[in-house]
């Protein structure tokens, strides 16, 4: 499992800004996203325990999580997400709908060719798009100071002709100010953006990871960097939420999560007879 504990403030700001038409790609870190997105919880995590209820019958596991009622897809091929989003995005515009195209890439992943293809597309013809750059300083073990030729990825915005952004510190309010700009410029014609996040990933890369290649200290450091208690404190210092409001929601979060996994333990495993539906065979669709 790659989890995104840390990174929850780039989904929720980035989409509290869409709607279920608006279509979001996303990586093999992609709960949060999900999520954030609307999918249904108790299906996705159905499907990350490989069952049959799952969003694919159990078929893609964690990473590869589709949710056509909500216009979501996720893949494990680091890149991946971009084109379809783009794809996604000319649709709109050739359609003349209102809707916005957002994919969600991690830092490592702006150094593949799939990335520059389909931003030097999205610039030059304008679809109504927005890259989202989850700043997490690795891939897998990799820093990025180690595999990118520039410290911050806003500034290849400009290479495409488009705005490009750079968020710090993981910042709620920012990330969700900074959204709202870029979305509602693609959903008024006004062509793409590119948003780099800060972000920290508190976990590992996978759950196993031993973090031997993390210099001494940072694993504390970030962990004090997390967005969610400073948010919550930030709410009740503001007066903008009661104490047992905030309560009241982290109980309800929790009640919703333990009914997903209750729902997932209990579906059924996939059945053999049913491997081959869902699937081409032999070039002829079988459903
Ligand atoms: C095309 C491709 N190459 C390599 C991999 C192996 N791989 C999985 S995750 C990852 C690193 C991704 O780093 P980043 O884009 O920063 O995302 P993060 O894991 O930090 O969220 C790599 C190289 C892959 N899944 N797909
Ligand atoms: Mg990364």
């Amino acid at each position: 499992m790659h989890l995104s504990r840390g990174q929850e403030p780039c989904a929720a700001g980035v989409c509290a800004h869409l709607t279920a038409d608006d279509y979001v790609t996303a990586t093999h870190r992609a709960h949060h996203i999900a999520i954030a997105k609307g999918v249904d919880l108790d299906r996705m995590t159905a499907e990350i325990f490989g069952r049959s209820s799952g969003l694919s019958g159990g078929r893609g596991g964690h990473m590869h999580l589709f949710d056509c009622s909500v216009n979501f897809m996720s893949s494990g091929i680091v890149a991946e997400g971009i084109g379809p989003a783009v794809g996604a995005a000319l649709s709109f515009q050739m359609r003349g709908l209102p809707h916005v195209a957002v994919a969600f890439i991690g830092e490592g992943a702006a150094n593949q060719g799939a990335f520059h293809e389909a931003l030097n597309l999205a610039g030059l013809w304008k679809v109504p798009f927005v890259c989202i750059i989850e700043d997490n300083s690795y891939g897998i073990s990799v820093d990025k100071k180690s595999s990118t030729a520039v410290p911050r990825n806003d500034v290849r915005a400009a290479g495409y002709n488009m705005p490009g952004f750079y968020v710090e510190d993981n910042d709620p309010y920012e990330i969700y100010a900074v959204a709202a700009e870029a979305i509602e410029r693609a959903r008024n014609g006004g062509g793409p953006s590119l948003i780099e996040i800060e972000t920290f990933r508190l976990t590992g890369h996978f759950t196993g990871d031993a973090e031997g290649y993390r210099p001494e200290g940072e694993k504390e450091a970030i962990a004090k960097r997390d967005a969610l208690p400073a948010m919550r404190a930030k709410l009740i210092a503001n007066d903008a939420a009661a104490l047992s409001e905030i309560e009241r929601i982290e109980r309800e979060a929790d009640e919703i999560a333990a009914r997903a996994i209750a729902f997932a333990r209990a579906a059924p495993e996939p059945m053999p007879e049913d491997a081959l539906k869902m699937v081409f065979v032999g070039g002829d669709h079988n459903d």
